[in-house]
C-alpha cells in the first residue's frame, strides 16, 4: 500500500511537469497558431481589393471610399516578427488616369515585442522597392503639405526616398495588444493593377550589460512593457492642411 502511494506521488510528480511543460509550449506557440490557421482575407471598399495573401498579419476589416473626408480605414493584426505586406488592387472603378488613396491604418500588436517605431514602403512590384521612375509614393507631389504623416502613437512620421518609398513613423511606441492608428496618402499617376504597402515595425531593443567573453552581448530585444499614453485620435478626422 505505501509502496502504491509512493509510486501514485511520483506519478503525479512527472505528470505536473510534463504539464508544466506542454502549458508553457503551447503558450509560446499561440501567437503563430492565428496565422497557420488562418485563410487568406480579402476584402473590397469602393472597388478596391485589399489582400493579406502575403502573410504576417490578418486583415481585419476594410471601410471607406479612400478619399480625404472618407478616407480607408484598415484594421490589421500583425503577429511579426517579419514585414506584413499588404496587397491592393485599385480595381476597373478608380480613376485610370491618376491614383489618390487617402488610408488610415489601424494596426494592433500582436507581436511579442512593443514596438518603438513603424515603417511603411511602397512597392509596384512585390519585394522590389518603389523607385523615383514609376510614379507610386506617399504622395510625394504633394511632399511639402503639412500633416500628411500623423500617428496617434509616435509624434513624427518622416519621409524617406530613393531608392525607395518609405516612411517612417517615430518618437512614441505601441505595448503588445494595443492599436496604433498611421495616416498617409499613396498617389500615382500611372496607377498599376495591383500595389504593396510593406509594414515593418521596430522593435524596443535593450542594452544587455551581462559580460559575454568579456565582450558584452550588445543589443537585444526587450520584452518589457513601455510607459506610454496616446498622443491623438487619428480616425476622429482626417487632419491634412
Ligand atoms: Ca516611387
Amino acid at each position: 500500500m505505501k509502496r502504491r502511494v509512493i509510486q501514485s506521488l511520483a506519478g503525479l510528480i512527472l505528470w505536473s511537469r510534463a504539464g508544466r511543460f506542454a502549458f508553457v509550449f503551447v503558450a509560446l506557440l499561440l501567437p503563430i497558431f492565428p496565422l497557420a490557421a488562418h485563410a487568406t482575407t480579402v476584402l473590397e471598399a469602393n472597388g478596391f481589393r485589399f489582400s493579406d495573401e502575403q502573410g504576417g498579419f490578418i486583415l481585419r476589416s476594410v471601410s471607406g471610399a479612400g478619399s480625404k473626408n472618407d478616407p480607408f480605414i484598415i484594421h490589421q493584426d500583425y503577429y511579426g516578427p517579419g514585414p506584413a505586406v499588404l496587397t491592393i488592387a485599385p480595381g476597373a472603378q478608380s480613376d485610370p488616369s491618376f491614383l489618390y488613396v487617402a488610408m488610415i491604418c489601424v494596426i494592433r500588436n500582436m507581436g511579442p515585442r512593443p514596438w518603438i517605431g513603424f515603417d511603411f514602403e511602397l512597392q509596384e512590384n512585390y519585394l522590389s522597392p518603389s523607385d523615383y521612375w514609376d510614379g507610386l509614393s506617399f504622395d510625394q507631389i504633394g511632399a511639402n503639405r503639412e500633416g500628411v504623416f500623423i500617428s496617434d502613437r509616435f509624434a513624427l512620421g518622416d519621409r524617406i526616398t530613393e531608392p525607395f518609398d518609405r516612411v517612417r513613423f517615430h518618437q512614441g511606441g505601441v505595448n503588445q495588444g494595443v492599436d496604433a492608428q498611421f495616416q498617409f496618402f499613396i498617389t500615382d499617376p500611372t496607377p498599376p493593377d495591383t500595389f504593396y504597402l510593406l509594414q515593418e515595425p521596430v522593435l524596443l531593443l535593450v542594452r544587455n550589460d551581462v559580460e559575454k567573453d568579456g565582450q558584452g552581448t550588445g543589443m537585444q530585444e526587450a520584452r518589457t512593457q513601455l510607459a506610454l499614453k496616446p498622443l491623438r485620435p487619428v480616425t476622429s478626422g482626417f487632419s491634412v492642411r
